[in-house]
């Protein structure tokens, strides 16, 4: 089972790889705020987990710059189930001032993408 699993995550980052969407080209104005509307925002992710890589084909379809976190180590995975509350990736953790919120689910993290750049164009 752990070996068929390894040969799938290598072949859907292979086609990952190969078949990688275009990062859009934002201009210096609008990258900069894009930057700082993501600059607390973590992506806890696994490499070859289908769901994150539909997470990180977005982001790079969206031109985000987002901090990949590896759920795999153990001290991350531990923070993302104390805090988040389950062992469970794509989790984006959303810093706001004092209040942090853990996304779940790769449609509303890509859904949150989506509705951040819209809002600062
Ligand atoms: N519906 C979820 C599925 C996420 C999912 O199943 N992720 C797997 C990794 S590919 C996972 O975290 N499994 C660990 C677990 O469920 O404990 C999504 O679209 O994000």
């Amino acid at each position: 089972m752990f070996v068929i699993r390894w040969v799938l995550g290598r072949i859907i980052l292979l086609l990952n790889f190969i078949f990688a969407p275009k990062k859009a080209q934002h201009s210096a104005e609008l990258q900069a705020k894009l930057d700082d509307l993501t600059k607390l925002l973590q992506l806890y992710q696994f490499a070859a987990c289908p769901f994150c890589v539909k997470v990180r084909r977005e982001i790079r379809r969206q031109g985000l710059n987002i901090k990949l976190v590896d759920a795999k180590l153990a001290d991350n995975r531990q923070v993302l189930e104390t805090q988040g509350g389950k062992v469970k990736v794509p989790c984006l953790r959303i810093e706001e001032g004092k209040k942090v919120t853990w996304l779940y689910e790769s449609d509303e993290i890509n859904r949150y993408f989506n509705d951040l750049v819209l809002s600062a164009k």
